[in-house]
């Protein structure tokens, strides 16, 4: 799906700003307020999180659905055009309502959805109304279930069947479920006519750069060019079809650190559409990670997107102020842990030169493990058929819908399939797995490297990442949650474990270790939580990696510190962050400052 950009045939409206909003009482959808405009309303800033953004735990813990609403109208210079409405993302569950007629419907919060407006739109004022609900269970991404934990408790301690429980989510992750029109909505126009979507694939043979593409049209057959411009605008290729090639001399490549970026600009009929385009290859040979055929070494992080007050609402000096704290830390990269992140940020990304582990939000599918903050999950099997998770269909749909949003971007270089599932080869982990692996790669046109994000609860031998995953990813806590405060002993186990990993023969990198570090605190003795004992932790850990050729890779847990939901292991939310959460380092920062300007983007284990 391209991104709504203005071209010289594209009208882009940006309807960020202040909307109308109201939490539903539980009757909103059945008494109509989709139909007039919302009694009592407040006001809510999109994009957004609502969460953090009134007070009350009512409102920050609400469950369910709440309304936004305002009025759209578009000029009559534009009404002959076609007309879209496009969400970048709304968590998790949207009915879009015009008028109070239904237009249409998306689950899944991090991706963009568009609907049509020509025929439902009516001349003046429109009444927009978008439902959103926060509701988690065993059929969305990510996974949860409806808790009411203080009832269940008083229940068997006090006997009582009287007490009901207020409805809430329980997420089966480590962070706060955040939810609202998180991400801006747009009305953007195209010709009738008009490019539906663009493919570019690079291959790169000495100095020449072959860019193979395709263009999507919709509408009257039209004549189609499709240009490359090179980053001071000047045309280096041009070609003429709906498919072709486009081949560069003496091509520029994208670099982790040291970007190039060039336009792919197509035309079809009257339609111009402007891609920025970097030229790179990616593979994996044997245990090593080639980006332009060079054994490249990922320095970075898991991150999320979480900031306060806007929660997971799109933040662009937020994510601006991010990317300069990577490159001060000579980091080169990071995983969108644990979805995908905002299509400004994967621009962002392109043009600053980082590199992406670009995840879905399959996070949760796990039900014997709540992944951090929710120990103790239920005895239900994961993949068990009546009562485990029933997310295999939503889940190819999210590596479609992500595939197509992101392959073209130079920043991608592999695809998280989900982050810590229960991936033991004895629990049907196999079955689920291998049918979305093969998705991915048949629908990236560069069939980049896949992976899922192993968890250290399954045991590495049954492990189906051994055999379905192109670079081992391992969150491993050897020292914090396994062995910790013994660090050193723990760092054995680790090393054991390694070698298991050197015997599989593909690149192993580490997509997760940290331990929660509450800012401030300090002891000669590094104790746990301490600033020093994350440091300690990290040095050890790290010994043992640059022990192991095989692994290519290390990104913390996590860049800043983030909000969770409340439990007796988060104090105000998960700490494991480098950084605090309004971005001021710890102890740790300064250390892998330190290391990672010391070690190469490229050749570090050659
Ligand atoms: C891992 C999860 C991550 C958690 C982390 C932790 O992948 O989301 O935040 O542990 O416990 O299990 O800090």
């Amino acid at each position: 799906m391209l991104y709504p950009s203005a071209t010289p045939s594209r009208f882009v409206e940006n309807l960020s700003g202040i909307w109308n909003f109201k939490l539903d009482d539980g009757t909103g959808l059945d008494a109509g307020w989709q139909n007039r405009p919302l009694e009592d309303a407040t006001t809510m800033p999109v994009p957004a999180s609502y969460n953090d953004l009134k007070e009350g735990v009512d409102f920050r813990d609400h469950y369910g659905w709440v309304f936004y609403q305002r009025s759209i109208a578009v000029p009559a210079f534009v009404r002959d055009q076609r007309l879209m409405l496009r969400f970048s993302a709304v968590t998790h569950h949207a009915k879009v309502y015009l008028n109070g007629e239904l237009i249409c419907e998306h689950k899944g919060g991090f991706l963009p959805f568009e609907v049509q407006l020509n025929d439902v739109l009516r001349d003046g004022d429109n009444l927009l109304t978008v439902a959103v609900s926060n509701v988690i269970d065993y059929t969305t991404l990510p996974v949860g279930s409806k808790g009411g934990m203080m009832g269940d408790l008083m229940d068997s301690v006090m006997g009582g069947d009287n007490v009901e429980p207020k409805k809430r989510n329980d997420p089966n992750f480590d962070f706060f479920n955040y939810a609202g029109i998180t991400r801006p909505v747009y009305i953007y126009t195209t010709p009738q006519t008009h490019i539906e979507d663009i493919t570019v694939v690079p291959a790169v043979n000495g100095s020449t750069a072959t860019l193979t593409y395709e263009v999507e049209a919709a509408g009257e057959d039209a004549a189609c060019t499709v240009e490359l411009l090179d980053a001071a605008g000047n045309k280096v290729a041009e070609s003429t079809g709906a498919t072709g090639t486009l081949v560069v001399e003496d091509a520029h490549l994208w670099n982790p650190g040291a970007p190039y970026l060039y336009t792919v600009k197509a035309t079809y009929g009257e339609d111009v559409y402007e891609l920025p385009y970097g030229i790179r290859t990616v593979r994996v040979e044997g245990a090593k990670f080639l980006i332009n055929e060079k054994p490249f070494y990922f320095k970075g992080y898991g991150k999320h997107e979480d900031t306060f007050p806007a929660g997971r609402g799109e933040n662009l000096p937020m994510n601006a102020k991010d990317i300069s704290l990577m490159k001060w830390q000579g980091a080169n990269s990071f995983r969108t842990s644990h979805y995908p992140y905002s299509e400004e940020m994967m621009r962002l990304c392109d043009a600053e030169g980082i590199v992406v582990v670009d995840e879905t939000t399959a996070v949760g599918v796990n039900l014997g493990f709540g992944g951090g903050a929710n120990f103790g999950g239920e005895n239900i099997e994961t993949f068990d058929p009546q009562n485990g998770v029933q997310t295999q269909e939503h889940h190819k749909d999210v590596i479609r819908d992500l595939i197509a949003r992101d392959k073209n971007h130079a920043c991608v270089v592999m695809w998280s399939i989900a982050n810590e599932p229960d991936s033991d080869r004895n629990n049907g982990a196999y079955d689920y797995f291998k049918p979305l692996f093969d998705l991915a790669h048949e629908l990236d046109p560069q069939n980049r490297p896949c992976t899922l994000i192993s968890v250290q609860t399954v045991r590495p031998e049954n492990d189906v990442t051994t055999e379905l995953s192109d670079v081992i990813c391992l969150n491993r806590y050897y020292g914090w949650y396994l062995g910790g405060p013994d660090i050193e002993n723990a760092c054995q186990l680790l090393r054991r474990e390694l070698q298991f990993w050197t015997s599989v023969g593909k690149p192993v990198m580490f997509t997760e270790f940290g331990a929660d570090t509450v800012a401030g605190m300090h002891n000669t003795t590094p104790v746990m939580y301490t600033e020093e004992y994350q440091v300690d932790y990290y040095k050890e850990n790290l010994k043992a990696f640059d022990e192991f050729p095989c692994v290519v890779g290390e990104q913390v847990w996590n860049f800043a510190d983030f909000a969770t939901s409340q439990s007796l292991l988060r104090v105000e939310g998960n700490k494991k962050g480098l950084f605090t959460r309004d971005r001021k380092p710890k102890l740790a920062a300064h250390w892998f400052c330190q290391r990672w300007h010391e070690i190469p983007d490229f050749g570090y284990k050659a």
